[in-house]
C-alpha cells in the first residue's frame, strides 16, 4: 500500500512538473464565495511588461446572481516616470472548471492597462493564502511563454510561517521557484486613498 501511494505520489509530481500548462493542477472544488474578499499580494511573479509593481491589493466581491468582479489597487509607473496607485475593475467569466476563470480588466482610468487574462486559482486555505496563475502567451511546445502569478495573503504582513511550504510546493509546480519577488505594503496607496476621498 505504501509503495502505491509514494509510486502514485512520483507520477503526480513528474506531471506537475513537466511545465505543460495543461497539467497544471487547480484548486479543487474551488469555492468562490470562501475567496470572495480582501487579498493583498505578498509576492509576484511579474509578466513581460509589468504593470503592478507594489502595494497591491484586490478585493473580490461574489453578487446574488453567482457573478464574480474584483477592484485592485496598486502602485505603477505610467507615462515616463509617472508614479502613482492604479485602480482597477475586473469582470470573471467561468469555464468548465470552476478554479480557471478569464479576467477581463481595465483601469478607472483610460491611461491605464486593460486586458483579457486567465485567472486560475492554483491553490487556498480560504483564510490566510491563496495562489493565483496565468500564462498570456503559450509556447509551441505546450509550455508558457509569459505568464504572471500573484501569491495573495489574507494579512498584508506576509504569510503565516506555517503557509510557506505548501506555496513553495506550488511554485515548484507551476515552474516558477525562483521567480517570484517581494511585494511590499508600505501605505503607499493608503494615502492616496485617503486624498481620494477628501
Ligand atoms: O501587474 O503586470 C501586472 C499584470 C497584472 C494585470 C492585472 C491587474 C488588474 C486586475 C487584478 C484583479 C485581481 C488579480
Amino acid at each position: 500500500m505504501l509503495l502505491y501511494i509514494v509510486a502514485l505520489s512520483l507520477v503526480a509530481l513528474s506531471w506537475a512538473q513537466d511545465c505543460q500548462v495543461a497539467n497544471i493542477q487547480v484548486m479543487q472544488n474551488f469555492d468562490r464565495n470562501r475567496y470572495a474578499g480582501t487579498w493583498y499580494a505578498v509576492g509576484k511573479k511579474d509578466p513581460e511588461g509589468l504593470f503592478l509593481l507594489d502595494n497591491v491589493m484586490a478585493q473580490f466581491v461574489v453578487s446574488d446572481d453567482g457573478k464574480m468582479t474584483a477592484t485592485a489597487r496598486g502602485r505603477v509607473i505610467i507615462l515616463n516616470n509617472w508614479e502613482m496607485c492604479a485602480d482597477m475593475l475586473a469582470t470573471f467569466e467561468e469555464t468548465p472548471d470552476p478554479a480557471k476563470l478569464r479576467m477581463k480588466y481595465w483601469g478607472v482610468a483610460s491611461y491605464l492597462q486593460t486586458g483579457n487574462d486567465d485567472h486560475w486559482v492554483i491553490d487556498t486555505d480560504y483564510d490566510n493564502y491563496a495562489i493565483h496563475y496565468s500564462c498570456r502567451l503559450l509556447d509551441t511546445d505546450g509550455t508558457c511563454l509569459d505568464s504572471y502569478s500573484f501569491i495573495f495573503s489574507r494579512h498584508p504582513t506576509g504569510l503565516r510561517p506555517e503557509d510557506q511550504p505548501i506555496v513553495t510546493q506550488k511554485k515548484m509546480e507551476l515552474c516558477l521557484l525562483g521567480k517570484y519577488r517581494r511585494v511590499s505594503h508600505t501605505g503607499f496607496c493608503e494615502a492616496s486613498r485617503s486624498l481620494d476621498i477628501q
